[in-house]
């Protein structure tokens, strides 16, 4: 059966672990060639390794998403293996912690330089050779936390928000090109990303932080890394071929309420 990404290459960031790691394993299912990158070198390689091993293509590339220079490097690096760029999920991001009072200013900054910065760098390096080969779609993930208030968490309400709005704007310059752009908005998944909030929300004990946090959605649970790797999918593929500038929650009913 036909790979709903069949001849496609797509990147993805923060694909070492968490929703990232899903949605590059998923994609490379659906028949996408894979750049896997990653801050981390050694779980970058890990998912690249995982797709070899299932017979898909896959590269792995360390690179903070937040260095102008090193995204250059990567996006060099795939398009010297593939040649071109079809679909870039912006996963890669940071969590932070502290209100609008405590928050520091560091907390700021590494907020908006990976989350926010790091979709602009990489959508800036993918985009030229989408617009070339006639089209892709980017997906950017946003979060629960750009739509409504999120206690002890600031700045990355912030920039989360900021990509929102990034998405919206990128999705007015690229459509005329043939550029898809869309955000997923996660409710809370349980990743390595999040744990460090949980266990602060919890104060200190993971279990505490985790019943309050799962209290806030309807559906009764968190979601998982392959739930939200589906919208990626759908987003990526032409089953969303009339999306664009969409903002899709994907959140057991969280915003809802
Ligand atoms: C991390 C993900 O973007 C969700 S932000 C946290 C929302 S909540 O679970 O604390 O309500």
């Amino acid at each position: 059966m036909a790979g709903k990404l069949d001849g496609k290459v797509a990147v993805v960031t923060g694909a070492g672990s968490g929703i990232g790691r899903a949605a590059a394993l998923l994609f490379a299912r659906e028949g996408a060639a894979v750049a896997v990158l990653d801050l981390n070198p050694g779980a970058a390689k890990e998912t690249a390794e995982e797709i070899a091993g299932s017979g898909g293509a896959a590269l792995a590339v360390a690179a903070n998403v937040a260095d102008r220079a090193q995204v250059g490097s990567a996006f060099d690096q795939v398009l010297g293996e593939f040649g071109r760029v079809d679909v870039l999920y912006n996963n890669a991001g940071v969590n932070s912690s502290g209100s609008v009072i405590d928050a520091t200013e560091d907390d700021w900054d590494r907020s908006f330089a990976v989350n926010a910065k790091g979709t602009f760098l990489c959508s800036q390096a993918a985009a030229p050779s989408m617009v070339a080969s006639g089209g892709g779609s980017i997906i950017n993930q946003g979060s629960v936390a750009a739509l409504v208030g999120i206690a002890n968490f600031a700045s990355y309400c912030a920039a989360k928000g900021a990509v929102v709005a990034l998405t919206r704007s990128m999705s007015v310059d690229l459509a005329p090109r043939g550029v898809r752009v869309n955000v997923i908005c996660p409710g809370t998944v349980f990743t390595p990303l999040m744990e460090p909030m949980l266990r602060a929300r919890g104060g200190g004990d993971m279990a505490a932080g985790l019943a309050l946090t799962v209290a806030k959605y309807p559906i009764g649970r968190l979601g998982t890394p392959d739930e939200i790797a589906a919208v990626a999918l759908f987003l990526a593929g032409d089953d969303s071929s009339f999306l664009t500038g969409s903002v899709i929650t994907a959140d057991g009913g969280m915003t809802s309420q």
